[in-house]
């Protein structure tokens, strides 16, 4: 090895030492959205039109619940995100497919100037109808297997539907920073990256409305936070 390769092999492990510091350093909130109160009945929907492909009836998925109350598709995100720090951002794009006559997943989070590849894995006709309030509108027939791409420049929570198939319900939350969250299925999720300090955290769930709670992050062990929403 020369000299100069030398240096630069001491170099780079030098900055992979001080990055593994830094992420080791930086805090996590390891938190859960959960149901206050009595779990709502859960609805079933009756299915009127193409019923060889989407089934008699759907389960309403406005509501989706752990056995514990935790609260599946639940957008968790930071009031006030740091500076100087991107976090683990999400991917510029994302999917959601039309499936079973769903849509799959019924809830994706995209930044601000990211997009929506919309699939249609059905063997039938869906549409893609949206009348958001800071992005363009939109209302595309979608034959089985097209591809359309949607761009999403301002941040908000977006409803999509389908006008053929009026129970499907999906939506696309356009991010203004790094910091959001999607809870899994036990209602849990990770906002990780953050440097120590209080952070508001704000919670939404297209049923439940919206919460919000303050945390406290640490550099050593994850703050631990549980949001309640309640029914209504
Ligand atoms: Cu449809």
């Amino acid at each position: 090895m020369t000299p100069s390769r030398a240096v630069l092999v001491g170099v780079v492990a030098l900055v992979m030492g001080l990055a593994t510091l830094h992420v080791a350093s930086a805090g996590t909130i390891k938190g859960a959205v959960v149901l206050k109160g009595a779990t709502p009945e859960l609805r079933k929907l009756a299915v009127t039109i193409d019923q060889y492909v989407c089934g008699k009836e759907k389960n309403a998925e406005d509501l989706l619940m752990s056995p514990q109350g935790g609260i599946r598709n639940a957008v968790v995100w930071l009031d006030k995100p740091p500076t100087g720090t991107t976090g683990g951002a999400p991917p510029a794009t994302t999917t959601m497919d039309q499936k079973d006559c769903s849509f799959a997943p019924r809830v994706v989070i995209v930044p601000a100037g990211g997009r929506v590849d919309f699939l249609n894995s059905d063997r039938l006709l869906h549409n893609l109808h949206s009348t958001p309030s800071a992005n363009p509108p939109f209302n595309r027939t979608q034959p089985r297997g097209r591809t359309i791409t949607i761009s999403f420049s301002q941040p908000e929570i977006i409803r999509v539907t389908c006008d053929l198939h009026s129970w499907m319900r999906g939506w696309v939350v356009v991010a203004d920073h790094p910091f959001y969250a999607l809870t899994d299925a036990d209602g849990q999720f990770t906002l990780q990256g953050l440097p120590p300090g209080r952070y508001t955290l704000r919670a939404w769930q297209e049923r439940l409305g919206t919460t919000s709670k303050d945390v406290m992050v640490g550099d050593q062990d994850p703050a631990a936070v549980t949001l309640e929403m309640t029914a209504r």
